[in-house]
């Protein structure tokens, strides 16, 4: 039986139309899964998120009652599956606040947006000399395509440092862009520290010296508002499979002006306006950017989740967050021999990074495990952030949503008997 926890009964969540948390997590099938008669204690969704009910609808649904490919057909269900298409595109430029559908470019995930700007702009405006700045919190998605472009152009990549307590360290940020820096490519949170970076303040500094500025959205679109003109920033990528949709999907926002200058990425079918035996002239954006047959049940499923946490508010969901990050701070810091990486609450988001002495995160998430306590252990794709920790890896719990703060007492519980196997 799932408890209303004392977080859903703060004064701000019983206004009315606030959400109901039972309810809420209803929607979520696995969410009332157990495994030998322990529910599933869900606390990875900075690796995936779950999926609600209607999302999976979505996708069924037009698996069941009108699949067909899109942008080509001329009979029924081809218009109305083109219709899902466009209308999942429109969906989720409203929730970024894009200018138009048309800045919407779908990709596979972050991963792949981030590399469509790396080979598309990056190989054709890096020039041997120039810089790309970034940071040392990046994901490895956020940095392995900026080395391999910086390499190959000849170029340099130089790197935002961070203070102590986790923050970027903007003290040096001037003098860095004077550097020649071209790009700036930083992640808006953390997935290992789940600091929230001040990407508006960097994008203003890196324009005044005409970079162009990409943010790393997979751990913020999920969680927060987040205003792409607002942020002013040239490009956003994000994932759906974090955000309540399905994998599969993902989403690269462009300035229109930048993406209209940028050559294809990969090239063949439905990105063409006209081809010869010699040579072809490329479609208008976003279609340029997306060849081939696209994922079209995983956008339609995208558009369902945007509207699902649409519906929910992307306020509601950024507090409820920050009251659950504040109640795993506060109960893993009452463990003796945690030690928790990261700024405090009001300066990070849900994903927390902690290790319990010197007990190896793997058998940590192991022990867990056991009762079906669900948490990532590792390097999270972060390898120079772990190296700056100087640690080889750490356990992380990440909160959405959906959490209670019941999970994470059972959370402290798991970690107390870790303390009692390991003697530490
Ligand atoms: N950027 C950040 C900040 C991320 O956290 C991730 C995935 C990515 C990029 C890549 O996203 P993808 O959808 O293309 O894979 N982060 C994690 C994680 O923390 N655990 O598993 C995946």
């Amino acid at each position: 039986m799932l408890e209303i926890d004392a977080i859903s009964l703060t004064p701000a969540s019983m206004r009315a139309g606030t959400p109901d948390l039972a309810k809420v997590r209803a929607d979520f099938p696995i969410l009332s899964t157990s495994r030998e008669g322990k529910p599933l204690i869900y606390l990875d969704s900075a690796a995936t998120s779950q999926k609600p009910r209607a999302v999976l609808d979505a996708m069924s649904t037009y698996y069941a009652t009108y699949n067909a490919n899109v942008h080509r057909g001329v009979y029924a269900i081809s218009e109305q599956a083109t219709a899902a298409y466009e209308a999942g595109r429109a969906a989720i430029a409203r929730f970024i606040n894009a200018p138009e559908p048309e800045n919407v470019v779908f990709t596979r995930n972050t991963t792949e947006a981030i590399n469509l700007v790396a080979y598309s702009w990056g190989r054709h405006s890096i020039k041997p000399g120039d810089a790309i700045l970034t940071s040392a919190l990046e994901h490895h998605s956020n940095l392995v395509p900026w080395q391999m472009l910086a390499e190959e152009r000849g170029a340099r990549l130089l790197h935002l440092p961070l203070d102590a307590q986790g923050r970027l360290d903007l003290t040096d940020l001037d003098g860095l862009l004077a550097q020649g820096v071209k790009l700036v490519a930083i992640s808006q949170m953390s997935n290992v520290l789940g600091t929230i970076n001040p990407v508006a303040e960097i994008a203003r500094r890196a324009h005044a010296v005409g970079a162009l500025v990409l943010v790393d959205g997979a751990q913020s679109v999920p969680h927060f508002p987040v205003d792409v003109q607002a942020l002013d920033c040239d490009f956003l990528a994000f994932s759906a499979h974090k955000m309540v949709g399905p994998t599969g999907v993902g989403a690269l926002y462009g300035r229109r002006s930048v993406l209209e200058a940028m050559p294809p990425f990969m090239a063949g079918g439905s990105m063409i306006k006209k081809v010869t035996l010699e040579r072809s002239t490329y479609a208008d954006v976003p279609q340029r950017f997306e060849a081939g047959t696209q994922a079209i049940a995983e956008v339609i499923g995208f558009g369902a989740a945007v509207q699902y946490l649409s519906e929910l508010g992307m306020e509601w969901v950024r507090d409820r967050e920050h009251a659950l990050t504040a109640y795993l701070l506060e109960t893993l810091s009452a463990i003796p021999g945690v030690t928790i990486y990261g700024p405090p609450v009001d300066e990070r988001g849900g994903a927390v990074s902690f290790n319990v002495g010197d007990v190896h995160p793997h058998d940590v998430a192991s022990l867990l495990d056991e009762d079906n306590i669900a948490v990532r252990a590792g390097h999270h794709c972060c390898q120079p952030l772990m190296g700056l920790l100087a640690v080889a890896a750490t356990t992380r719990a990440s909160v959405y949503f959906y959490n209670t703060t019941d999970e994470i007492d059972a959370l402290a519980r798991g970690l107390h008997r870790v303390r009692r196997v390991f003697g530490s």
